[in-house]
C-alpha cells in the first residue's frame, strides 16, 4: 500500500461510508489497521463522521431511506474488519453489561458499537438486540443479573421509551438493583436526568468509561 496520512485515511472511512462503498470501506479498514491507527478512532473519527453527513444528506433530501440502510450496512461491514482488533482476550473480566435499543426504534450500530468496546474492555456482554421491549429488559435484568443496563434510543419518538423501560425496573422492584446508562444521538444530560437514569454518555467510548468507574 502506497503511504497515507492518518487524516487521509480518516477522510477515506468518512468518505466511503457517505459514497456508499463497500470494497472502500473494507479497504481503507484494512489500511488504517496497517497503518497502526488506533481502531476505535477509524470508528470514532472516520467511519461515524460518515454517518453523520449521511444524516445530513438524508435530511435534505440528497439521500432516501436506500441510502440510509445501504449506510447502514456499509459501516457493518467496516466494523467486522476492525471488530477482532477491538478485541482483547487478555484483559480481565469487570462485570456484566445488558444492552439493547429501546422498542420502536432499530438503529442498532451505535449501540454496537457500544457493546463492542464494552466486551474489549473486560466486561461480558448480554446483547438484547434492537426493538427491545420494556418487559424483555426487566427479565433480563431479574433472571441474568447485569450490573449495568446500556439503553439505546436514536429517535425522538423512541425516547420516552427509555423512561419508560426505568419505571418497569422501579415497578418489578429491581430499579434498586443496577446501574443504568443511556445514549443515542437526541439523548442529552438533562433528559437522562429527568427520566431517573444513572448516566448519560454522548459517545460509546464515554459510555465504556462510566461503566469502568462504577465496577472499580
Ligand atoms: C443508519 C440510519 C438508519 C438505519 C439504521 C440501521 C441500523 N442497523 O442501525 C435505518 C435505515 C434502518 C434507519 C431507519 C430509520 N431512521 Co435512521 N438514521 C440512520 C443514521 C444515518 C445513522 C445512525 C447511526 O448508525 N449512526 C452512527 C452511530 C455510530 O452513531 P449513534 O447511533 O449516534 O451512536 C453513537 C452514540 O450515540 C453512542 N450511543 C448510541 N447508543 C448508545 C447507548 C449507550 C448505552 C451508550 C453509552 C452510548 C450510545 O455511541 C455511539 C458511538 O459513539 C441517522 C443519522 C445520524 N447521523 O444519526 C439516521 C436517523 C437517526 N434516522 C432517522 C429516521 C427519521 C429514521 C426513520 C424513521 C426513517 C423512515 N422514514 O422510516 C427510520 C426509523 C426506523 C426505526 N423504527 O428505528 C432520523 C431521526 C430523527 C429523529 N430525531 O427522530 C435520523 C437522525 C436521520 C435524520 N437526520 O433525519 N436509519
Amino acid at each position: 500500500m502506497i503511504w497515507m496520512s492518518e487524516k487521509d485515511i480518516l477522510k477515506r472511512l468518512r468518505d466511503s461510508i457517505v459514497n456508499l462503498d463497500i470494497e472502500g470501506v473494507k479497504q481503507a479498514c484494512q489500511d488504517a489497521l496497517a497503518q497502526g491507527i488506533p481502531p476505535i478512532k477509524a470508528v470514532t473519527e472516520g467511519m461515524a463522521n460518515g454517518m453523520d453527513i449521511v444524516g445530513q444528506k438524508y435530511e435534505a433530501k440528497d439521500y432516501y431511506l436506500a441510502e440510509l440502510v445501504m449506510a447502514g450496512e456499509v459501516m457493518k461491514e467496516g466494523m467486522k474488519v476492525l471488530e477482532p482488533y477491538l478485541k482483547d482476550a487478555e484483559v480481565k473480566r469487570l462485570g456484566k453489561v445488558a444492552v439493547g435499543t429501546v422498542q420502536g426504534d432499530l438503529h442498532d450500530i451505535g449501540k454496537n458499537i457500544f457493546a463492542t468496546l464494552l466486551e474489549a474492555s473486560g466486561f461480558d456482554v448480554i446483547d438484547l438486540g434492537a426493538n427491545v421491549t420494556a418487559d424483555k429488559f426487566v427479565e433480563v435484568v431479574r433472571d441474568q443479573k447485569p450490573e449495568i443496563l446500556g439503553l439505546s434510543a436514536l429517535l425522538t419518538i423512541t425516547m420516552t421509551e427509555l423512561g419508560n423501560v426505568i419505571k418497569e425496573l422501579e415497578k418489578a422492584d429491581l430499579r434498586n438493583q443496577i446501574k443504568v446508562i443511556v445514549g443515542g444521538a437526541p439523548l442529552t444530560e438533562e433528559y437522562a436526568q429527568k427520566i431517573g437514569a444513572d448516566a448519560y454518555a454522548p459517545d460509546a467510548v464515554a459510555g465504556v468509561n462510566i461503566c469502568k468507574k462504577w465496577v472499580e
